[in-house]
């Protein structure tokens, strides 16, 4: 039985199913979808919160007070929580050239500004994640773009938000999505690593996370189980997007499990920490789009997928965790082995260097490597 439950801890952003295809080639496919109605259609397919862009639920020239009475109600009927808020510093074409980076000091404060007023809209619904994807921070020209500076602003403008978080008392944290390309030609902070790399230059690093995306990192060619892990082996896996794609072109935010299908296996081997007894705890929160030639029936279709993939993939990975001849396999492996550290307690350099070793017999040793893997195609393909 693959239905989704509260502790299963499924989010959506309204805008995935509020997708109506538009995109580069052709204008909306689909009617527009009421946020509000997406959420209590959300609820009732399972999801336990949903997550939002400030311009997906109260544009700036909308009745804002009256949206958010509504979203209230469906939040209350539903038993929905807000998990995460977003702001959007990409559609409009104030921020073509960059929102927190841009060259345009004007457009930068803008920017700042736009996102301090959503995160006191993101306290007042009790979302302790917000979530920063920075996709025109970037360039297509070589000399347009001083990344040393735009490394500095992107920096000025996250430490100042975390300033007026603390100042407000808020409980909330950032959340980085790395993305290498799309819409700017190269965007800045392109992968995990890169991310990583910029929080720890912050005044205050423990307030800024990922959110990673599977779509992103595979577009960088990377593995995303992988990226995860080190995220969470930094503890700095605050959120995640769960989405689907096939390998380094366009962006293409299909349902979780659709595309890179052993990835999304070990993306959710990761997630569970079944491997590495690290544990993700938050939500699990999907960011796809249904494909532009769906129609509604289509759209929630792909939505209940997304749930259903995962708990699906969570029991295969269960079961190749429990199996007998995989714990055999990885034992074989000497997978557990490097869990023991290189140099042993009390041991010195000396004595390390001390030791003979048979150079050839370890060149030659098995690693099992193949076996081990077959095993886990075989839970996938669900002959085990
Ligand atoms: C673009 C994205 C974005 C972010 C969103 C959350 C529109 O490829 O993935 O979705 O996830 O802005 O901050
Ligand atoms: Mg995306
Ligand atoms: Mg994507
Ligand atoms: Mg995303």
């Amino acid at each position: 039985d693959y239905t989704p439950r509260p502790e299963d801890k499924f989010s959506f952003g309204l805008w995935t199913v509020g997708w109506q295809g538009v995109d580069v080639f052709g204008p909306a496919s689909r009617p527009l979808l009421d946020p509000v109605e997406a959420t209590y259609t959300l609820a009732e397919l399972g999801a336990s919160a949903v997550t939002f862009h400030d311009d997906d639920l109260v544009p700036e020239d909308s009745k804002r007070e009256e949206t958010l009475e509504r979203f209230a109600k469906a939040l209350a009927d539903t038993g929905l929580g807000v998990e995460m808020v977003t702001t959007n510093l990409f559609g409009h074409p104030v921020f073509k050239e960059g929102a927190f980076t841009a060259n345009n000091r004007e457009v930068r404060r803008y920017a700042v500004a736009k996102t301090l007023r959503n995160i006191d809209l993101a306290a007042s619904l009790g979302a302790h994640t917000f979530v920063l994807w920075g996709g025109r921070e970037g360039a297509e020209h070589g000399a347009g773009k001083n990344v040393r500076a735009a490394l500095d602003r992107y920096a000025e403008s996250l430490n100042l938000l975390c300033a007026y978080v603390k100042e407000q008392g808020y409980d909330i944290r950032f959340a980085l999505e790395p993305k290498p390309n799309e819409p700017r030609g190269d965007i800045l902070l392109p992968t995990i690593g890169h991310a990583l790399a910029l929080i720890s230059e912050l005044d205050d690093p423990s307030m800024v996370g990922l959110n990673p995306e599977v779509g992103h990192e595979e577009m960088a060619g990377l593995n995303f189980a992988q990226g995860i892990a080190q995220a969470l082996w930094h503890d700095k896996l605050f959120h995640v997007d769960l989405n689907g794609q096939h390998g380094p072109r366009f962006d293409q935010d299909l349902r979780f499990g659709a595309g890179n299908l052993r990835g999304a296996f070990w993306t959710v081997d990761a997630l569970e920490g079944s491997g590495t007894g690290n544990r993700y705890d938050g939500y699990l929160h999907f960011d796809f789009k249904p494909p532009r030639a769906e129609a509604m029936d289509g759209v929630w279709e792909s939505a209940r997928a997304c749930m259903r993939n995962y708990l699906i993939l969570r029991d295969k990975v269960r079961a190749f965790r429990a199996d007998p001849d995989v714990a055999a396999a990885l034992a074989a492996a000497e997978v557990a082995t490097l869990n023991e550290p290189t140099l042993g307690d009390g041991e010195s350099l000396a004595d390390l260097r001390a030791e003979s070793h048979d150079i050839e017999a370890l060149a030659g040793r098995s690693v099992g490597m193949e076996a081990l893997d077959q095993l886990a195609m075989e839970h996938l393909l669900g002959v085990r």
